[in-house]
């Protein structure tokens, strides 16, 4: 039990959900705070049943907090988050800042909840690609193995924020039309459109967004040997993202074996049934906690892999539910 929870980023596409989530869930608080930037000081959300009034992030507002949960771009993370440890509070980030810092602790709850409930300062949340991969990894790397993984996402815009669903909305909206549309979110229109770009160039060719995808599977599952070569694409979805993962195991895995280990794993539903046409996909996937896992098969090219299809909730488990699940593990203590 906590007795106040600041809610950083509250006015965001994550933070909302995280509201919602709180509420839903009955989070044990006794006041909730809601933070957010200049922008949004003096605006009212409801929360638990009250009106709370949106306060000003500062460096001295973590006073009294003993939970934050933030959910902000990176640089706010990376200013304001020590503060908060300074002033006492667990913090949980999902920003991509202090994920990979070894002093912080990279955690999905259904994975390493250890870490949580061992970490000293900021805890971190997976980047929302990376959470739904490890989940379905985890049963499969206990089982036999994971030596290397190739993955490629069809990621939606509601990963790049709000300005990111408004860009896919009236983006559309004016290529339909005819008329002009300048995106914000996006170096190029994503109506009608597949990006095989998200974040910046980072090392060797590859984004941000895939490095993310690299170091963090290594960190969360604890095993640096594993290798991932991935590719990260936008595609006009406006949420849940997709993603086609091959993995080759150590020990062979058969399909049945894969079937039996992800519908044994809390926070996996399996839905895989081709000749029904019966596969997980955004239109079925979004507003639910659960990773989706079907298209299961083996590799033709090699008998130590296994293909599969994965989509998740990228603004839930990839963000907001990870995040408030990291609390609840932190509120039971065990
Ligand atoms: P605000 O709405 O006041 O700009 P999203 O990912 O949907 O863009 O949301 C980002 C969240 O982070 C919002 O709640 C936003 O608040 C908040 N935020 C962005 N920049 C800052 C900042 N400099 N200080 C505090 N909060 C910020
Ligand atoms: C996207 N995955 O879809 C990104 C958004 O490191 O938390 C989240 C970035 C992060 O654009």
């Amino acid at each position: 039990m906590f007795d106040t929870v600041a809610v950083v980023g509250a006015t965001g596409a994550v933070g909302t959900i995280i509201l919602d989530l709180l509420e839903k869930r009955n989070f044990p608080a006794k006041n909730f705070r809601l933070l957010a930037s200049a922008r949004s000081a003096g605006k009212q959300l409801q929360l638990a049943g009250k009106t709370i009034t949106i306060e000003e992030l500062t460096h001295d507002c973590f006073e009294g907090v003993d939970l934050v949960i933030a959910s902000t771009p990176d640089d706010t993370a990376a200013e304001y988050l020590p503060s908060a440890v300074k002033a006492g509070a667990k913090v949980i980030d999902e920003s991509g800042y202090w994920r990979m810092n070894p002093d912080v602790a990279l955690v999905v709850p259904e994975i390493n909840p250890e870490a949580a409930l061992n970490a000293q300062g900021i805890i971190a949340s997976p980047n929302c690609s990376t959470t739904q991969m490890v989940l379905a990894m985890k049963p499969l790397h206990d089982a036999g193995k994971i030596r290397r993984v190739i993955v490629s996402t069809y990621q939606a815009t509601s990963g790049a924020g709000l300005q990111g669903n408004i860009d896919l909305q009236e983006g559309t909206r004016a290529a339909l039309d005819g008329a002009d549309y300048e995106y914000k979110a996006f170096a190029h229109p994503i109506a009608f459109n597949a990006i095989p770009q998200i974040g910046s160039h980072k090392e060797q060719g590859y984004t941000s967004e895939e490095m993310k995808m690299v170091y963090e599977t290594r960190k969360i599952l604890g095993d640096e040997t594993i290798m991932v070569c991935p590719t990260c694409v936008r595609i006009p979805v406006s949420n849940c993202h997709s993603e086609s993962i091959l993995v080759e195991t150590e020990k062979p895995i058969s399909v049945d074996e894969a079937k039996a280990l992800f519908a044994a794993t809390p926070g996996i539903t399996v839905v895989d049934d081709l000749d029904a046409s019966s596969y997980p996909m955004p239109s079925n996937s979004t507003s639910s906690d659960e990773v989706y896992i079907g298209r299961i098969r083996k590799d033709l090219s090699n008998p130590n892999g296994l293909a599969f299809w994965c989509v998740s909730d990228n603004l839930r488990k990839g963000a907001a539910t990870n995040a408030v699940q990291i609390a609840e593990l932190l509120a039971r203590g065990v």
